[in-house]
């Protein structure tokens, strides 16, 4: 297949310096040679553009919506190049970056796709609103966004509207929740697979009651948004908000496994690697290795 890489080096939704090196240093750890393995054509679109908004500007223009702006600008110029890839039969693999990028990333998959589901792997649900959210941070809202609730700015995206279906969305690994993201949770009855579940009833079982669920809602294509913290801290040092109890680098192996060879991912963000706070290329090296798995199962 041809895999289109597209970095996002921005941090302003995590408000944490590291994770705009994030796409700098998978090249340099050669991902496109990495991905080029596996019978795969892969063109490196370079870096869509984030312009410099000084610290002292970020709540310019909402008081609980950090470098609200900014973040708009980056996702809508990210959305049409995702939509542009998908038009062109392409892969667009979008490397974060922190993971407010998933508002771009998905809002092009919209765009191409009538029926497809979004698999949020990660600690956090990032389904906050700026009433809810204790942070203001961005990267905790998206999901939220592309459901069409909260600030309208964020919501209208690309354009204006829901993107993703609340029953087409699985958060899995969650173990990190604010009260008012389970509050939205129960109320649009979202599938969520918390990583208490996971480490109870084994990984498989759960992955197998996704790809079920999947098959009942005859999803098209598969947005696979993954988030570095989905795995336990001790083995991710370089990811901004590492939690704990979370799923072992096998698991998670076995995870992306069964997505991938699914044959229904058709876009993927890969974010929150944050290069500042890594330790000798820890979780540099493993989102290599996983980003290598995982097509090499596709
Ligand atoms: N839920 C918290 C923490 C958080 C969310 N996503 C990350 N951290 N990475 C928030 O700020 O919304
Ligand atoms: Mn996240
Ligand atoms: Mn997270």
């Amino acid at each position: 297949m041809d895999i289109n890489i597209i970095g996002v080096p921005i941090y302003y939704g995590a408000d944490k310096r590291g994770p705009e090196y994030g796409p700098e240093k998978l090249r340099e750890k050669k991902v496109a040679s990495v991905l080029s393995k596996y019978n795969n054509k892969v063109y490196d679109m370079g870096d869509i553009h984030v312009p410099d908004v000084k610290d002292y500007d970020k709540f310019f223009s909402h008081a609980n919506l950090k470098y609200l702006d900014a973040i708009m600008e980056v996702n809508k110029n990210l959305a049409h190049t995702v939509y542009s890839s998908l038009m062109s039969e392409s892969f667009p693999l979008v490397i974060g970056g922190d993971h407010s990028i998933a508002l771009g990333s998905i809002s092009g998959v919209s765009r191409a796709h009538k029926n497809f589901a979004v698999v949020w792997m990660d600690a956090h649900g990032d389904i906050n609103t700026q009433d809810t959210s204790g942070s203001g941070n961005i990267h905790g809202m998206p999901l939220a966004k592309l459901m069409n609730v909260g600030h309208e700015g964020l919501t209208n995206v690309y354009f204006q509207g829901q993107k993703v279906k609340p029953e087409n969305v699985f958060i899995i690994g969650a173990r990190d929740l604010d009260l008012g993201e389970i509050a939205l949770i129960d109320k649009m009855k979202l599938n969520v697979y918390s990583a208490d579940e996971i480490i109870e009833k084994g990984i498989n079982e759960v992955m197998q009651a996704v790809m079920n669920k999947l098959k009942v809602n005859h999803v098209e294509a598969i947005h696979l948004s993954f988030d570095l913290d989905f795995i336990d801290a001790e083995f991710v040092p370089g990811t901004g908000t590492p939690v704990s109890v979370g799923i072992n680098v096998d698991d998670t192996k076995k995870a992306l496994k069964t997505l991938a060879e699914s044959k229904l991912i058709k876009s993927m963000d890969f974010v929150e690697l944050n290069v500042l706070l890594d330790k000798n290329d820890i979780t540099a090296d493993l989102a290599i290795d996983l980003l290598d798995w995982t097509f090499k199962h596709m």
